[in-house]
């Protein structure tokens, strides 16, 4: 007995309310038991209509990843082929990391429904709540030196980005080096990993995580005024399996032009997507604070800094915040 008796007996009523009393004696079960039970899948997130004399009524199931969707959505040769879905799990960054280490080829993907220890850069948190987000981590083995991979983190954050430019139409855009913003509020957050053996990159973890379906209830109170989602900006529900599988074919394509033309068209499209170039901002690096106005790219994917001396700096690695309206 338990949930699923009783899910069973509404979903074979479509639209239709069930009283709790037939409810009841179908299942012998006290009315206090079902409407406990219905309590418990509102909180999975099932919705019921209640009505008094009438009874309950399903009117939508929680939506999950499913990878027949998934398969259905995804055009790549690839990426997301190797697919792992998970309810839950600490981070993909450590499910995909056990999985190189058994030598995954690459393009394998995880996602989870949720994490319990989603992370951010140095040591930061990563809120993933379940069933609204897109949190999942791929596989590269490029053969390139360990200094490339900000390159990597610069061409994730370009593809993420166009992917949800044409699936959802938000207009996000990028900060240095690779938060998705909308309005100035982050809508996507990606860490790049990578393990290397004698400066050559072995492998690295693309984690990529997107605010898809939050509701404003979604965000605890220290992201309120700093975070949003793609449903809190389109006013839709996001089909996270279509986005994913454009994500992956972006993706795909973009890593297919760099590892054979380099970086070059990949900074043009950074460029082309930047909210940062043009910007009054302060950089904190490990070496200290630098101000000034961001000029854009490098050849090699560095942020020319145009300080007050009028002197230009490239930077590397650090935290931009936009002078005067920080997200
Ligand atoms: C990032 O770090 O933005 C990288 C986030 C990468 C998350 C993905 S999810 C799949 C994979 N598995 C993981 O465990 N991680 C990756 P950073 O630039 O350090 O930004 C972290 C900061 O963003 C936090 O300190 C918060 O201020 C903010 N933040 C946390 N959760 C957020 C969310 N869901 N949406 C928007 N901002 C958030």
């Amino acid at each position: 007995m338990g949930d699923s008796r009783l899910l069973d007996m509404l979903l074979s009523h479509p639209g239709e309310y069930v009283s709790g009393e037939e409810i009841s004696r179908k299942l012998s079960i006290s009315r206090t038991a079902v409407w406990k039970q219905i309590n418990k899948l509102r909180e999975e997130g099932y919705e019921f209509e209640a009505v008094s004399r009438k009874g309950y009524r399903l009117i939508s199931r929680p939506e999950r990843l499913e990878y027949s969707a998934l398969l259905q959505v995804l055009n790549t040769t690839a990426f997301g082929r190797k697919l792992k879905l998970l309810d839950v799990t600490t981070s993909t960054q450590e499910e995909v990391r056990l999985l190189a280490e058994q030598g995954a080829e690459e393009g394998t993907l995880v996602i989870a429904e949720e994490q319990t220890i989603g992370r951010g850069r140095q040591g930061r948190k990563w809120h993933s709540p379940a069933g609204k987000g897109i949190w999942m981590s791929l596989l590269l083995r490029p053969r390139l030196p360990l200094s490339a991979a900000p390159q990597l983190t610069l061409l994730s954050a370009v593809a993420v980005c166009r992917a949800i430019r044409a699936v959802t139409g938000v207009a996000a855009g990028i900060k240095w080096p690779n938060d998705l913003l909308v309005d100035g509020r982050k809508v996507c957050g990606i860490l790049l990993e990578s393990a290397g053996e004698d400066e050559m990159i072995r492998y690295c973890i693309a984690g990529i995580g997107i605010d898809a379906n939050l509701t404003p209830d979604d965000l605890p109170p220290e992201l309120a005024s700093i975070a949003t989602s793609l449903q809190i900006e389109s006013g839709r529900k996001v089909d996270r399996a279509v986005l994913i599988g454009a994500v992956m074919a972006e993706l795909e394509k973009l890593y297919g032009l760099y590892m054979e033309e380099g970086f070059a068209p990949i900074g043009h499209l950074w460029e082309a997507l930047s909210v940062t170039t043009g910007r009054q901002i302060t950089i904190k690096t490990a070496q200290g604070e630098v101000a000034g106005r961001a000029m854009g790219l490098d050849e090699r994917g560095g942020l020319i800094v145009m300080q007050e001396d009028n002197r230009l700096t490239t930077i590397f690695s650090g935290e931009v915040q936009f002078d005067g309206c920080n997200p």
